[in-house]
């Protein structure tokens, strides 16, 4: 109500656009890989979010567990340094947000300077103070793997096929680091830009086995592209096939169905004032 919107004295004024502005600030980088942080901050807010188990309730981006080890040491969070180190200056400047919140905000912020649709978010998350309520290793989804395991991960937090294609869509940003994952380069030619290009490219490209000594992992003809097994099982399940067909003709549908899933994804566990 109005009463609970109105600032309270001495409470500093949590301006929220003040946070968004420092964010965009922060994304264009010189010397780190494509030029941009926004898809590594993108990568934050999903692996802060997506511990979720709609069962037991545990994990989720309340909390930003991942401050702590053993959750900042899990391998599938290899790299995520980066987008916490940098926004440490903004927590730094409007200390009143949590790290919670401002991971989430980081991600949505990120998505729509790249071009992408308006994430819904509101605050309201909280941290937890140690690393006791970490979630456990492996709730987040192993790139090796199949249809069956990204159905078992995303079912896990309630998502249903059509979310899951969309929600994977975020491969259109960025890029795959050997240090980080084992795997290599990025899904599209334009890795700064969000787009349904990894759609376009899933169906559209031919997608061949890379030989290496890496993990399996698939390429185009030219070499510069890549699909994880996990992109593939996209295209070979006929259920996921149909929405990734629809995403690759129909951009504003995408845009649409993951605004929703990526803000649905973002409030998995937070515990939101019920609505008066
Ligand atoms: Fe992802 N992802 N992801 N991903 N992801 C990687 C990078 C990025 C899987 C594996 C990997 C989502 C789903 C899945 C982003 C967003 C999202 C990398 C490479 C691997 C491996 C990491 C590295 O080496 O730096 C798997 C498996 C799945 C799955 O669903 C089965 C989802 C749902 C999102 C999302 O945001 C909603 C982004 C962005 C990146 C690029 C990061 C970067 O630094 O660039």
């Amino acid at each position: 109500g109005i009463q609970a919107s109105m600032p309270q004295l001495g409470e500093p004024k949590k301006d929220y656009d003040a946070v968004r502005k420092a964010i965009e600030n922060l994304l264009d980088a010189e010397d780190y890989d494509d030029g941009s942080f926004g898809p590594v901050l993108v990568r934050l807010a999903w692996h802060a979010s997506g511990t979720y188990d709609a069962a037991s309730g545990t994990g989720g981006s309340n909390g930003a567990t991942m401050r702590w080890a053993p959750e900042s040491e899990h391998a599938a969070n290899a790299g995520l340094a980066v987008a916490r180190k940098l926004l440490e200056p903004v927590k730094a400047a409007y200390p009143w947000i949590s790290y919670a919140d401002l991971w989430t905000l980081a991600g949505a912020v990120a998505i729509e300077a790249m071009g992408g649709p308006t994430i819904p978010w509101r605050p309201g998350r909280a941290d937890k103070a140690s690393g006791n309520d970490c979630p456990p290793d492996n709730r987040l989804p192993d790139a090796a793997q199949g249809a069956g395991h990204v159905r078992d991960v995303f079912g896990r937090m309630g998502f249903d096929d059509r979310e899951m294609v969309a929600l994977v869509g975020a491969h259109t940003l960025g890029r795959c680091h050997t240090d980080r994952s084992g795997y290599s380069g990025p899904w599209t030619n334009a890795p700064t830009t969000f787009s349904n290009l990894y759609f376009q490219e899933l169906l559209n490209n031919k997608w061949r086995k890379k030989r290496w000594d890496g993990p399996l992992q698939y390429e185009d003809k030219s070499g510069q592209l890549m699909m994880l097994p996990a992109d593939m099982a996209l295209v070979w399940d006929k259920k996921f096939k149909k929405y990734v067909d629809l995403y690759a003709k129909d951009e504003e549908a995408f845009f649409k169905d993951f605004a929703a899933a990526f803000g649905k994804l973002m409030e998995l566990g937070v515990p939101f004032p019920a609505a008066a």
